[in-house]
């Protein structure tokens, strides 16, 4: 696994932890933590209500471990990311209540005069507008609790490396500009020095100004990274007692007469949405499943994923920025249309905040090539227009080296295409359409296409790439059936040939990422009435990751290409 740090005291605190399960009839907020005790086991990284014992229930969950520090030293947590609404003890101490569900976050820790240190995390999965702005239960994929990814624990001198921005656009230069960010009582200059690829490329005094250096060096023999050729040159910064360590990939995306550019060349993007999802985990899914996944996206002839709908895991993106994936990352948001939400301040400043998050996450992966967020939000209501500009210009200021779009599924009434540099579409012509009588009503699918291409040219939008975000249908893994209709795997496989055909060979459509890849939990309510098994079931392969018919329908299509 790629390690951050040689120097650092670094490790993650990843294993078996303390468990219990305190009901709901309780309210977090007011918990004292001295007061629990603990009768169960849970490992982490886990959704603790994927876990059979605790499938279903909705309420408070405590985590709780040990660790020890040297009295005195200074530390932080790095919480890669959680389900829901969390509140974080440090030694009976509250540091954090969040509700920030996927995303990112560090947590500084206080020297003490002791050495062994207890961490307890509250952990609570119930729906509420106010202490979870964010998630809602008529989103299609089911909301766990839990510690979905690792928990890194960082011991750190008084004056450390906190993070690096590094931009790497051409390989012919070799030129990397690099913005490194430090915390603690920070001086006016530091000794620096600079590996590239285990070279040095830079050691002098860093000048420092508002608590940051910006340097620029050269990497010698530079070699360009993309999909094809996914070439990553692993810088390291070092100061006499810190260092931190990333790998780049000098690339550039251009988006330009409606077409994506990657180092000057126009690529077409073909892939899949995909959850992190397992009914074995939820969404605290291991390496060996992102890996697998991964493996089977190539087998299929992707180049292309886009990462459903949340901020995504780094270890994900460390795979695609090794094995060649190009990566469009949202942060959390799944038809977020009533007016009361873009009027609730919480879910304002919880979507500016995560989205800031997922982008000093994963800024330095070169297989993220454009942010988005508000998966299917009201971008045709005036009243979330506002929303909608504070998020572009958000992106657009902390990285203007990336495209940035929304995922929209009202493109004839759309009012924020100016706020994005890609036009994402999503629609389900021929499946959520369609006569009663109609079978097999695929002939809508170019109908429907035909008419947005034809809407974004009279609104003058067709200079900007349009990308086919989101379009499936559904099949039931096994079900066969001779009126080929609808939730046959013949339906969907013979759904996916005339889209992936279409995209191939229409090039005013830049790119596709089918919904999606596998089939994923969402719930029981009466909306699953039109989600068998409670499963969102558009998957080309089933949960279980069992290949449907429409396979080797889109493996034959997308490798050709
Ligand atoms: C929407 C949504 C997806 C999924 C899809 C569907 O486009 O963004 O998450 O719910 O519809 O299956 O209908």
């Amino acid at each position: 696994m790629f390690t951050l740090h040689q120097k650092r005291a670094c490790r993650l605190l990843d294993g078996r932890w303390d468990f219990t399960y305190l009901g709901s009839d309780l309210s977090p907020e007011f918990l004292e933590p001295a007061s629990l005790t603990f009768d169960d086991v849970m490992v982490v990284p886990s959704a603790w209500d994927a876990h059979p014992a605790y499938a279903g229930k909705r309420g408070t969950a405590a985590y709780r471990i040990s660790f020890d520090i040297p009295p005195g030293r200074k530390a932080f947590l790095r919480l890669r990311g959680t389900g829901m609404w969390n509140r974080v003890f440090v030694d009976g101490e509250e540091l954090r209540t969040f509700s920030l569900p996927y995303s990112q976050i560090e947590i500084t820790l206080p020297a003490r005069d002791f050495s062994q240190r207890e961490l307890i995390i509250l952990n609570d999965n119930r729906f509420d507008p106010n202490r979870v702005p964010l998630q809602f239960n008529f989103y299609d994929f089911y909301a766990y609790g839990g510690i979905f990814r690792s928990v890194e624990l960082h011991l750190v001198p008084d004056v450390h490396i906190h993070s690096a921005e590094l931009d790497a656009p051409e390989a012919s230069t070799g030129k990397v500009q690099a913005r490194i960010v430090f915390a603690g009582e920070v001086p006016l200059e530091l000794p620096l020095t600079i590996f590239a690829d285990d070279h040095i490329v830079w050691q002098e005094n860093a000048i420092i100004k508002d608590g940051a250096a910006s340097i620029d060096f050269q990497v010698p023999e530079a070699k360009p990274w993309s999909a094809k050729t996914p070439h990553l040159h692993t810088i390291r910064i070092e100061t006499a007692e810190d260092d931190f360590a990333l790998r780049i990939g000098f690339r550039r995306i251009d988006v330009s007469s409606g077409q994506f550019l990657v180092n000057g060349q126009p690529t077409k993007l073909l892939g899949y949405c995909r959850h992190e999802a397992h009914p074995q985990f939820g969404p605290a899914l291991p390496l060996q499943q992102h890996a697998q996944d991964l493996q089977i996206l190539r087998d299929l002839g992707c180049n292309f994923i886009r990462g459903s709908h949340y901020a995504q895991d780094p270890e994900f993106l460390h795979l695609c920025d090794e094995m060649g994936f190009y990566v469009f990352e949202e942060s959390l948001g799944w038809g977020n249309v009533d007016e009361k939400q873009f009027a609730n301040p919480t879910f304002h400043s919880g979507q500016l905040e995560q989205t800031r998050l997922m982008i000093a996450k994963s800024r330095n992966h070169p297989s993220v090539i454009m942010w988005g967020y508000l998966n299917e939000g009201g971008s045709d209501k005036p009243y979330a227009a506002n929303l909608y500009r504070e998020l572009y210009h958000l992106c657009k200021s902390l990285d203007p080296s990336r495209p940035v779009t929304y995922a929209s599924n009202r493109a004839l009434t759309d009012l924020c295409f100016e706020y994005c540099d890609v036009i994402s579409i999503n629609c389900y012509p021929g499946w959520y359409s369609g006569d009663p009588d109609d079978p097999r009503p695929l002939p809508q699918i170019h109908k429907a296409l035909d008419t947005y291409l034809e809407h974004l040219h009279s609104v003058g939008q067709d200079q900007k790439p349009f990308l086919l975000s989101e379009i499936g249908a559904g099949a039931i893994y096994g079900w066969r059936d001779p009126l080929n209709a609808r939730w046959t795997e013949e339906y969907q496989a013979d759904y996916l040939e005339l889209v992936c055909e279409r995209v191939v060979q229409d090039d005013r459509i830049s790119g596709v990422s089918l919904w999606q890849f596998c089939d994923c939990r969402t719930y029981t309510s009466v909306g699953a009435l039109g989600r068998p098994r409670a499963f969102n079931n558009k998957g080309t392969l089933d949960e279980y990751r069992r290949p449907k018919m429409a396979y080797k329908t889109v493996k034959r299509i997308f490798r050709k290409k």
